[in-house]
């Protein structure tokens, strides 16, 4: 079976790319190969971003290898958090606080429109791809289950009546900005 490097530290990440990959290919973590360190991120988009952890990988460790960034976009706010939305509430990566940012900076707003989209960066035989999937929705005036990771649980697809958080692993993947990434980079590896 061919063996692919998930550049990423998000064990959320890594649990739902296998989880959607399913049988077709090996994911690796960043320990399985040795990679213990925080990767930067420096990059003022996803797609730079993404590279940038790719990169990384390919050149520090030798690896072939993909990197996913993510950015919960709300329109009511401008696009924020975006590229920041690891660090919304400030360096670290808790959720909590981020979510609960989120929502007092939109405390009265009706307009709740918002999307998630994840870039990906594929490193494979000399050549860099990128691949992009998105999921529109709306940002709930509470949070909502308890299911996923990160935004979920006040994120809620238009194609659902409920969060991501209140879906199963299987649900949220069919129709994430993840999913859907990942659907066009397994469509690239398995038939070009
Ligand atoms: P790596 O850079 O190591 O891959 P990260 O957690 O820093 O992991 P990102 O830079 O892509 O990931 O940050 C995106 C943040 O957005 C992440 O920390 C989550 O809080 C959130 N996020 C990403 N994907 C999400 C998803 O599918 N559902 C809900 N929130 C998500």
């Amino acid at each position: 079976m061919q063996e692919l490097v998930f550049a990423t530290n998000n064990a959320h990440k890594l649990e739902e790319l296998r989880r959607i990959t399913g049988d077709k290919f090996t994911i690796l973590s960043l320990s399985d190969i040795g990679c213990h360190e925080d990767i930067p991120e420096t990059a003022d988009t996803l797609e730079g971003n993404a590279r940038q952890k790719a990169r990384f990988v390919k050149e520090k460790y030798g690896y072939d290898c993909f990197a996913d960034d993510t950015g919960l976009m709300v329109d009511a706010l401008g696009g924020a958090p975006g590229i920041y939305s690891a660090r919304y509430a400030g360096p670290g990566h808790d959720s909590r606080a981020n979510m609960a940012l989120l929502l007092a900076n939109l405390e009265g707003e009706t307009h709740r429109s918002a999307r998630f989209v994840t870039c990906i960066c594929l490193i494979k035989d000399g050549e860099e791809h990128i691949f992009e999937g998105r999921v529109e929705g709306e940002i709930l005036t509470a949070p909502q289950g308890d299911a996923g990771f990160g935004y979920d649980p006040v994120f809620r697809p238009d194609e659902s009546d409920r969060s991501f958080a209140l879906m199963s692993a299987d649900e949220k993947n069919t129709i994430s900005h993840r999913g859907r990434a990942t659907a066009a980079l397994l469509d690239y590896l398995l038939n070009r």
